[in-house]
């Protein structure tokens, strides 16, 4: 297989409630699509899951669209006709970092390819299960009011587990109001997002009695030996995502004992054959996964789901129903039944791109040079 074209789809979706983070705030779902053709006439669609700043990590999207153009698509090119999704990583491996960069063009290549051969995603992962149970992440929002009017909602339509994102100034509290509306029954844990230290870990401790299945990154990235040290002080499991960039950190973390679950996240470690080594890493740990998100349309989310019906993806992940997100997404909407999302069966990604829809979105197309 050898790359026949290859654009640059820059869309701009408006988020139906902003997000709110300890880094940050999104009104919208900025981002661009790769769009891949191949010499055969199959297309391969991929999300960029960077975010305009890089505040979540240190990736943004100009200078994902620059490392990709410059550097990335021309070491794909010099495979030739030997390209296919497993010599990716290998072919990209000398430039240093980009994993977000890295994972939009190996998924484009991978779902061409998947297509070519009529497959799933699920089923090239090794998805055991159809459906996935659904969870929602809730953002920093103004009043205590405001938060449980969400998560009542939320629970209403039947999603499975809340996140709380929280930041210090917004964290005992909204914890303890929403533990005390919605019971001791509700799946419940929070995300940080890096917003603490480990000077913090005696106010941390105080979210042991409201029974949290995990607390989500709680201090820095490069922060290992802190994440083992706030793991001794605290009852509440601790959870890495942002820490864990490949499946050799996912190893190191477990074995310095700074988490004892895992936030897979396709996108922010170089893609989905990575983020299957970290599950399996983490299977053999005895450490269970669960799958985050980006805030994807349709086309991000499809292949998570799939990622999610792995069988060591034992906790609800962060796929919610396409109306949590957008009013009109880029694929057939994903919609909760039961509580789940059902894993695309189609080929490749498994939904149809509804590219009237991406059209409308699209701000801007950049065809990336083949040359
Ligand atoms: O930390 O998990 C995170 C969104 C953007 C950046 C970081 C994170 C998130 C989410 C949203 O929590 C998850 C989703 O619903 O896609
Ligand atoms: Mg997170």
């Amino acid at each position: 297989m050898r790359i026949a074209h290859l654009e640059l789809r820059w869309v701009k979706l408006p988020l139906v409630t902003p997000f709110r983070t300890s880094f940050g705030t999104a009104h919208d779902r900025d981002t661009f699509l790769l769009r891949l053709v191949t010499d055969e006439g199959f297309e391969g669609w991929a999300e960029c899951a960077a975010e305009p700043e890089p505040l979540y990590s240190e990736e943004f999207l100009a200078g994902a669209e620059m490392v990709l153009r410059d550097h990335l698509v021309p070491r794909l090119l010099a495979l030739g006709d030997a390209l296919s999704a497993t010599r990716v990583p290998t072919a990209l491996a000398p430039v240093k970092g980009h994993p977000m960069a890295k994972h939009v063009l190996e998924t484009a290549v991978l779902d061409a390819e998947l297509r070519a051969a009529d497959m799933s995603f699920g089923r090239y992962l090794g998805a055991v299960v159809d459906r996935v149970p659904a969870g929602v992440s809730v953002g920093i929002m103004d009043t205590i009011d405001e938060l449980v009017s969400h998560v009542s909602d939320y629970l209403a339509q039947g999603y499975r587990r809340i996140k709380l994102k929280i930041e210090p100034g917004w964290d005992l509290e909204p914890v303890r109001v929403v533990r005390e509306k919605f019971g001791d029954d509700l799946l419940l844990q929070v995300d940080a997002n890096t917003a603490y230290t480990l000077a913090d870990a005696q106010h941390l401790a105080r979210l042991d009695p409201f029974d949290l299945l995990l607390i989500e990154q709680p201090l820095a990235e490069d922060d290992l030996r802190g994440h083992a040290a706030l793991a001794e002080v605290l009852r509440t499991p601790v959870c890495l995502d942002e820490s864990i960039t490949s499946a050799r950190d996912a190893a190191t973390a477990i074995a310095l004992g700074a988490c004892s679950v895992i936030n897979v996240k396709p996108a922010r470690v170089g893609g989905y054959l990575e983020a299957r080594r970290i599950h399996d890493v983490a299977v053999a740990n005895g450490v269970p996964v669960w799958c985050g998100g980006m805030l994807e349309t349709g086309i991000g989310r499809a292949p998570n789901v799939a990622l999610a019906a792995l069988p060591g993806f034992v906790m609800p992940g962060d796929t919610s129903a396409s109306d949590r997100y957008f009013t009109t997404d880029l694929t057939p909407p994903f919609v909760l039944d039961d509580g789940h999302l059902a894993v695309p069966t189609g080929p490749g990604l498994g939904v149809e791109v509804l590219t009237d829809v991406v059209e409308e979105m699209t701000t801007a197309t950049h065809t990336i040079p083949l040359t």
